[in-house]
């Protein structure tokens, strides 16, 4: 009975290292949009405060690839279904301000950019916006988005350099505030990065 125990140990031991070196593997690098600003981002700096541990780590948004059809669960996409991020998917600040936002223009190029601070293998990058009359008194859900992206950046597995920027249109046909949510999705994990960008338009 004692050795059984004493094995049992060892087994759950090992369990639990497994899981450790998954939730901390690569846990330094990854990466985030600051163009337009990130909640992320606005957390970081400090322009948007009591966000919580992700002040820290701006870049940790990481979560399961395939959105739509997979990825995290409505109302946890902002924060990649990272339970310490969930302050990213409320419709408000901590301090229950709006979230500030970065004003654009329909129609016209947008230069979208990227911080990185691992440069991971690259299947593309995603933009998504939010349909007008979009509802912002809950977190961003699928059903707030237009599922189809409106920027679509391919790149075949290579690697990006530790800040990227590409350009492409900004939907037309919107106005007020609305959300971008940028997906990053790695070519040689199961994961994805998210960052929601709250714009004016
Ligand atoms: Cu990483």
């Amino acid at each position: 009975m004692r050795t059984k125990t004493k094995a049992s140990a060892v087994v759950l031991g090992v369990v639990t290292a497994g899981a450790f070196a998954l939730s901390t593997g690569g846990a330094s690098g990854h990466g985030y949009t600051d163009l337009p600003i990130s909640r992320q981002k606005l957390c970081q700096n400090g322009t948007v405060t009591g966000c919580g541990d992700i002040q820290w780590e701006p870049q940790s948004v990481e979560g399961p690839k395939g959105f739509p059809a997979a990825g995290p669960a409505d109302g946890r996409l902002c924060n990649g279904g990272v339970s310490r991020f969930a302050q990213l998917s409320s419709p408000v600040t901590p301090s229950g301000a709006p979230w500030p936002t970065t004003r654009v223009t329909g129609g016209q190029s947008y230069t979208f950019r990227w911080q990185f601070t691992a440069m991971h293998a690259t299947t593309d990058f995603e933009y998504y916006v939010t349909r007008q009359g979009w509802n912002q008194n809950h977190p961003l859900s699928r059903s707030d988005l237009d599922l189809t992206p409106f920027l679509t950046v391919p790149y075949n597995g290579r690697r990006p350099p530790a800040t990227l920027s590409h350009s492409g249109t900004l939907p037309t046909g919107l106005s007020g505030h609305h959300v971008i949510l940028a997906v990053w999705t790695i070519a040689d994990t199961g994961n994805a990065f998210y960052a929601c960008s709250d714009v004016t338009f």
